[in-house]
């Protein structure tokens, strides 16, 4: 477990299931730390969320301290590889956001990437 330690005691969110299997989704990535897949309700051609499989107090990136840098960078190297894949549909470059919090519009406590492409994205976003 990356970030071994982290206390988590906040609910768990509809990433657990989708997780577990329970819920069905367009898994494009995953290994023993993080899982990539569609997202439901894309922002553009190509929309792909990252997510830790365990979210290790994660619940939003403010919650983010040193024990949890290794699996920030592994969600960063894996949005990288995600916005450079021709066949998920991104073109030449790509939104790469997380939405923080009630004011970053974040709507799901579990961090994730979200990883947007496939047109030019607009500045600066509403
Ligand atoms: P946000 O940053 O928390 O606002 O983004 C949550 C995203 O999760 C949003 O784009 C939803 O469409 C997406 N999503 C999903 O892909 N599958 C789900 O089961 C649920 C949310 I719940």
């Amino acid at each position: 477990m990356l970030g071994a330690g982290v206390r988590d005691t906040d609910p768990p969110t509809l990433f657990d299931k989708i997780i577990s299997g329970e819920i069905p989704a367009a898994i494009v990535k995953q290994d023993d730390k993080m899982m990539a897949f569609k997202d439901i309700n894309p922002a553009g051609p190509a929309h792909v969320l990252i997510i830790p499989k365990d979210r290790n107090g994660l619940t939003r990136l403010g919650k983010a301290s040193v024990e949890h840098k290794e699996i920030l960078g592994h969600l960063m190297v894996t949005a990288a590889e995600i916005s450079n894949d021709k066949s998920l549909g991104f073109g030449d470059g790509a939104r790469i956001v997380v939405n923080d919090g009630p004011d970053g519009g974040q709507e799901v406590m579990h961090l994730h990437v979200h990883v947007i492409g496939g047109r030019a994205m607009q500045w600066p976003p509403g």
